[in-house]
């Protein structure tokens, strides 16, 4: 959730006429369970060894990824998802603008929310990492081989893609859900008539083959707003739950007119079944453009596919392909416990944490305990699927996570606390603040079947105090928790990037091993790979003009470049030719106004420059490669538009010679 949600939860609360507990917001110096005794060596990670534990924070508006390292909260990584990115060119490099390409263009930047890692059998397996675009609805897959973006999906007829991409327990779906209902498809009409045109949908998107994500189908639903989902696990496998609030179709000030039903809902959606009604050609072919975007592995060039058409399954014609559980007060979190019997829903203006129970959710089905039927989705009875409320929790349950000991552990964002309390008895059994406004909380795998219980991380949404100001914005605060006893111990408060609104994390033993160390350069397929010295050179088509170029430690190769014209399209094509891990290198032009490069051993990366003026322009690298870094530099000479100057660069005789066979050939 975003400030002004949060904003909107004090402020609906309070109109409620509950005490609206201000200090969410009011920094308070002292209480208990403030970092003591050996919180400090608990986190201490000696120089040279290793954390326990990768940790993925969504990066929020900044629409990236940060990895730190657990217990040490040490900050290993960014990677770049929805961003461009400075610091390697992604996004802005000719090679990856792809990955950006939607219906509405290129956009290079996107509010990312939720991490999600792929599991087999319902348990993190350490392949890859998916995270959803909020603002226009995408997925990412990222290869956890080499921490970098590989897929991104465009999700049609849908609008703030928020209930995403929850993964099944076996990865073959992702799923996304529109946080706004629009017309579908989206077409001009009066917003006032919100109730008979918008309309939601939930897509499952196949996710198990790299490179090949696809929209399987969409459910069309009732136009509410669908907030956040989890896969069912165990004996509710096969299901998957959306929480979703506006029941009342309010179109204009949400924040009170969606606060009026007493209930809003848990869409629980029976995906084999929605399997079946497509295989049986219940879903209606509908009209959609989306854009898939990949990175082939061998040329690492990304590249975009626009496709058209998804299957829309309407449940009315589909019966028992979705249910409503009734649910308190405009739900945001749903969460499935590690046995699959339990589905906690966090309602953000309720005063209970409201749990249901999938046994009993089967029972109600087939004793048929529907208190009406919506657009063809039968409404279960609160009471037949309850399995339990649990009391005076704490105000603003957001988020659930579980320890795979019997306790669950809710995120209150209004009391800004954690608090523990165990299944099957409802009962709080333990509660510690957060500094301050917690969003979402995570224990490595605590949404999965097998959760490594030791630890929780809250996700905090104002800082204020906490640590040296830096102006009138502060870094958001993540605190790690420890959770291994009986009561929670507060260990380290670090800060984060962007706004994390959810994490995942998993023992580094499942990944670290599999790293990739460098790409093999007799592995890369890119058209304008440069293997060794004396392929480097120069050549014009036109007005285009293609340099391609290898950097070593610690020259490139050719360095001196002439015969380029104002006008001129200059591509540059840089091979990294080091076969060594972490040796990278970089390259950037006076007055380049795309980007600089940065290359990865043995990776090609491509940017173009269009001079505008005559003169001499000097290149070099930009990262501190070697003790020569500094020498590593070279010339490109700019002449007017129709100079006679010859197109040269200072390669190899041998090279030389190629190029003027080639120049020859083409003449
Ligand atoms: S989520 S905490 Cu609850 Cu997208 Cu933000
Ligand atoms: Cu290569 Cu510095």
């Amino acid at each position: 959730m975003n400030i002004s949600l949060k904003r909107s939860a004090v402020a609906g609360v309070a109109g409620l006429g509950v005490i609206a507990l201000i200090y969410a917001c009011t920094p308070r110096a002292t209480t208990r369970s403030l970092a003591v005794g050996d919180a400090a060596s608990k986190v201490y990670v000696a120089p040279g060894s290793y954390d326990e534990y990768y940790a993925f924070l969504s990066g929020g508006y900044s629409g990236q990824v940060a990895v730190y390292g657990l217990p040490s909260g040490r900050l290993l990584k960014v990677i770049p998802v929805f961003s461009q990115f400075p610091e390697d060119g992604y996004g802005y490099n000719e090679d990856t603008k792809p990955l950006f390409q939607t219906t509405y263009g290129f956009i290079p930047w996107d509010d990312s929310h939720h991490p999600e890692l792929s599991m087999t059998d319902g348990v993190p397996d350490g392949r890859w990492l998916f995270i959803n675009a909020n603002n226009t609805p995408r997925i990412a897959r990222i290869d956890l081989t080499r921490f970098e973006t590989d897929e991104i999906i465009q999700i049609p007829n849908s609008a703030g893609g928020h209930a995403s991409p929850f993964t099944t327990p076996d990865s073959k779906y992702v799923v996304s859900a529109t946080r706004f209902s629009v017309p579908v498809p989206n077409t001009d009409v009066p917003i006032d008539s919100y109730k008979q045109n918008f309309k939601g949908t939930l897509s499952f998107i196949t996710a198990d083959q790299p490179g090949k994500m696809d929209i399987a189908f969409q459910i069309l639903m009732p136009g509410y707003n669908y907030d956040l989902g989890h896969a069912g696990k165990g004996p509710s496998n096969g299901w998957f739950f959306f929480t979703s609030y506006n029941s009342e179709q309010a179109n204009t000030k949400l924040e009170e007119n969606a606060s009026q039903n007493d209930k809003d809902f848990i869409a629980a959606v029976n995906y084999k079944r929605a399997e079946e009604c497509v295989a049986q050609g219940k879903a209606k072919a509908a009209p959609a453009d989306y854009y898939h975007n990949w990175v082939d592995s061998a040329s690492r060039l990304a590249k975009s596919e626009k496709k058209t058409g998804v299957k829309l399954l309407s449940p009315s014609d589909c019966d028992g392909v979705v249910y409503y559980l009734p649910t308190p007060k405009s739900p945001h979190g749903v969460d499935v416990d590690p046995t699959g019997e339990y589905i906690v829903a966090g309602g953000k203006l309720a005063t209970v944490i409201p749990v249901h129970s999938f046994t009993k959710l089967q029972k109600a089905i087939a004793a048929k305990a529907f208190d009406k039927v919506i657009d063809g989705i039968p409404v279960l009875n609160y009471d037949a699927v309850m399995a339990g409320e649990v009391q005076k929790p704490g105000l603003g349950p957001l988020h659930t996570e579980f320890d795979g000991k019997g306790y669950a552990y809710t995120s209150m964002f209004i009391s800004s606390e954690v608090v523990k309390w165990k299944l099957g008895t409802w009962e709080v059994v333990d509660r510690i603040p957060t500094y301050y406004s917690i969003g979402h909380l995570m224990i490595p795998g605590g949404d999965s079947k097998h959760p490594w219980g030791k630890y929780l991380v809250a996700m905090n949404k104002i800082t204020k105090d906490r640590y040296l100001p830096t102006g009138p914005e502060m870094a958001q605060s993540a605190q790690l928790i420890d959770i291994s006893g009986d009561k929670m111990k507060l260990l380290l408060d670090f800060p984060t990037i962007g706004e994390p609104h959810y994490a995942q994390a998993l023992p580094a033993s499942l990944i670290k091993e599999k790293q990739v160390k460098y790409f093999q350069l007799t592995a890369n397929t890119n058209p304008w790979v440069t293997r060794a010295e004396s392929e480097g050179g120069i050549t014009r088509t036109g007005k285009r003009v293609d340099v391609k170029m290898i950097a070593i430690r610690s020259h490139f190769a050719p360095d001196n470049l002439e015969g380029v014209q104002v006008g001129d399209t200059v591509v540059f094509h840089v091979t990294n030719i080091e076969q060594d891990w972490d040796i990278l290198h970089g390259f950037a032009v006076l007055g380049m106004n795309t980007s600089e490069l940065i290359m990865q051993p043995g990776e090609t990366r491509s940017l173009t420059w269009v001079p505008k003026s005559p003169g001499v322009f000097p290149f070099y690298c930009t990262d501190f490669c070697s003790a020569l870094h500094q020498e590593m530099q070279g010339y490109i000479r700019v002449s007017p538009a129709g100079s006679n100057v010859k197109l040269v660069a200072n390669v190899s005789k041998k090279a030389q010679a190629q190029l003027a066979g080639d120049a020859a050939k083409q003449r």
